[in-house]
């Protein structure tokens, strides 16, 4: 089923007027009431009176991160705060969080996304749906959970957690769509397991997994382990939360909803747009977010845009799952990585399990990389010989297919520290 089918399979022509009356609105409304837009629009020499079509947008200055923590907590807002009915904060590493929120249209604008969401997985009014996202400050699980309201289906708010809770509800109220972050989907396989508990025995159909970068590699791992089709789903905080894009059945590349949040890809280092269909940095613009009307948002997320027609009937482009953030690459004696590509790498060495960490050592003189690696019971029991072959084998692969030497180092199943939210696969080691 087709959530919303006017404008998800609209004509892409069609489309762009739309988006063109959609963005002329937005930027008057930033003008008008965002003293913060009022002046960078001036500084840059912009009017809303210059933006006449969707194709005008490349006239108008980007928004950073850091824009938000200078206006901290409510200047970004173009509505008193009377008609903001919501707030969500979306926790930095550094300084003050990013504060974002909502009015009424809004949420139905968020609830009406995510239902789209559901439905591009299959879902209807005739699912459970287990939310498994934290419910609080982070957009995941009330996110989420509005959304499956508003497409009918039964709703358990379980947040996440609790994993052997969290199984036995799946059990007995026959959950059939699971939402939570990738490596929680596999914790709760893990503990499956560990309880004796048979999933395949169980009614789930599709996993709606985002909120941190995961890998196909990871994928398949997941719907080794479990019975469903992981379906990823992508968001952030400042655009609306979950619900700015997800794929649909086919699993080639997640569908922009994108008569709400227009997508674009530039060059992150000279803030160019890129040739059509290359990779570079993620930029959003919310074309009828009221509270927030945000414009030209750097995401810091790497992908790119794919305009063909999806067998799906959905017209919107496609954005490729994100491989990294701008911010993520490791440099490693020169050489650049990505996160998401030692997963890659990882993940197709037999024996190994879907849980590492990546520790990068900056208090010497060179960054030294060293990469922790779970192996499987069977493995880990063996002989010292054995062991060593598998640990040469990673050596090997990273070598040959990322050129970095990186120190491997084995560890005992469910050493690693299991995170109920985002997973943390990076850690960075510096002098203090
Ligand atoms: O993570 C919103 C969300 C909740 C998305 C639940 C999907 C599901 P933030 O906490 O603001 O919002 O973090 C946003 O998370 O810029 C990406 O770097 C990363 N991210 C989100 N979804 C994906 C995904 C939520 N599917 C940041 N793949 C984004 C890779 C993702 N990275």
């Amino acid at each position: 089923m087709i959530y919303s089918e006017r404008f998800e399979c609209m004509k892409r022509d069609e489309l762009r007027l739309v988006q063109g009356e959609r963005l002329k609105d937005a930027v008057r409304r930033a003008y008008e009431n965002v003293p913060f837009y009022r002046k960078k629009f001036d500084e840059h020499g912009v009017k809303p009176s210059h933006i006449q079509s969707i194709d005008d947008i490349r006239k108008l200055p980007f928004t950073m991160k850091d824009d938000f923590r200078e206006t901290y907590p409510f200047g970004l807002f173009a509505v008193p705060l009377r008609d903001i009915i919501r707030l969500h904060v979306s926790s930095g590493t550094t300084g003050k969080p990013t504060v974002v929120g909502y009015t009424r249209e809004d949420l139905d604008l968020w609830a009406e996304t995510i239902a789209r969401t559901l439905a591009c997985g299959g879902g209807t009014a005739d699912d459970v749906l287990q939310v498994a996202y934290g419910y609080g400050l982070f957009t995941g699980g009330l996110g989420v959970h509005y959304g499956g309201e508003k497409l009918g289906a039964t709703v358990i708010p379980m947040s996440g957690g609790n994993t052997k809770k969290q199984l036995m509800l799946m059990q007995d109220f026959g959950t059939t769509l699971l939402a939570c972050t990738p490596s929680y989907a596999l914790q709760i396989a893990e503990e499956a397991a560990a309880e004796g508990i048979d999933l395949k025995k169980m009614k789930l159909r599709t996993g709606y997994f985002g909120a941190e970068s995961w890998t196909e590699a990871m994928r398949k791992q997941i719907e080794q382990r479990l019975p469903l089709k992981a379906i990823d789903i992508y968001g952030l905080s400042e655009v609306i939360g979950p619900g700015v894009a997800s794929e649909c059945l086919e699993q080639d590349g997640l569908h922009v909803f994108e008569d709400h949040f227009y997508p674009e890809i530039i060059n992150p280092e000279t803030g160019e747009p890129v040739e059509p269909g290359q990779k570079g940095e993620l930029v959003f613009t919310c074309l009828t977010k009221r509270a927030i009307p945000l414009i030209r948002y750097r995401t810091r997320d790497i992908s790119c845009l794919n305009e063909q027609a999806c067998p799906c009937g959905r017209t919107s482009r496609r954005m490729e799952r994100v491989s990294g953030r701008t911010d993520d690459m490791l440099i490693i004696r020169g050489v650049n990585v990505f996160p998401t590509q030692i997963e890659e790498v990882l993940m197709k060495v037999e024996g190994v399990e879907p849980q590492y960490l990546i520790i990068v050592d900056k208090t010497g003189t060179l960054a030294e990389l060293e990469i922790k690696v779970e192996v499987s019971e069977g493995i880990f029991s063996d002989e010292v010989k054995k062991l060593e072959a598998l640990r040469k084998r990673i050596f090997d692969e990273m070598r040959s297919m990322l050129s970095i030497s990186a120190k491997i180092t084995l560890v005992e199943p469910k050493s690693i520290e299991r995170a109920l939210g985002k997973a943390k696969r990076v850690e960075i080691r510096t002098v203090k």
